[in-house]
């Protein structure tokens, strides 16, 4: 990811305050007052630059609105923003990596989101294996998403495709051996 597209992902997920923007509730900023807030930071840009960072960002994290005055991160955030995300039936099974010494604790209390808004699951092993592999050498958790959502779990699926859910109690889980 490129400085500018992990400087995106911090203002539009965390902290758009840090060049003085506020999101509207549902997570969009006008383009323009992005533009113009990150020409006083390290990051300035132009609107072609964006459009790039937005067409070639690898797991798609931005999207702009149908008339591209307005952009927002599709996930990730740990502000409040209502994505308006619909509820959706998952498959039956989905993935998750993570690292050896987290294994114990999601034993226990399962899989929790901490300062996201939802605990993030891929549909594939490799796109969760490339999420594990940020922190170390990759354990993949398999999801019994189907028997979730049969027993009423809410999942919501992002325009980038990741699997959203609240909590993955431990039963749901299989551990590698
Ligand atoms: C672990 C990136 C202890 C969990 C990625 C993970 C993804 C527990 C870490 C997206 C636990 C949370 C999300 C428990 C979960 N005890 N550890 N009970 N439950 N964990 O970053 O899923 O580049 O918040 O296994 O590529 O790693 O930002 O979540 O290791 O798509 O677009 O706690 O973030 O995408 O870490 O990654 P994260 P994640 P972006």
């Amino acid at each position: 990811m490129s400085r500018v597209s992990k400087f995106l992902s911090y203002v539009l997920r965390h902290n758009p305050g840090q060049i003085g923007i506020i999101l509207e509730r549902d997570g969009w900023v006008a383009v323009d007052a992005l533009l113009a807030a990150m020409a006083t930071s390290d990051h300035a840009i132009d609107r072609g630059e964006l459009e790039a960072i937005v067409r070639d960002s690898d797991k798609q994290r931005f999207a702009f609105d149908a008339t591209g005055s307005k952009i927002r991160a599709n996930q990730g955030h740990s502000l409040k923003v209502d994505l308006g995300y619909e509820p959706h039936q998952p498959p039956d099974r989905l993935y998750h990596g993570t690292i050896a010494k987290f294994v114990d604790r999601i034993c226990t209390s399962g899989l929790v989101k901490g300062a996201r808004h939802h605990v993030h699951l891929s549909t594939e092993i490799g796109s969760a294996t490339v999420v594990a592999e940020r922190r170390g050498a990759p354990v993949i958790l398999t999801i019994a998403a189907g028997r979730m959502f049969a027993a009423g779990h809410v999942f919501f699926v992002s325009a980038n495709g990741v699997w959203l859910t609240d909590h993955v109690p431990p039963e749901y889980i299989s551990f590698p051996k």
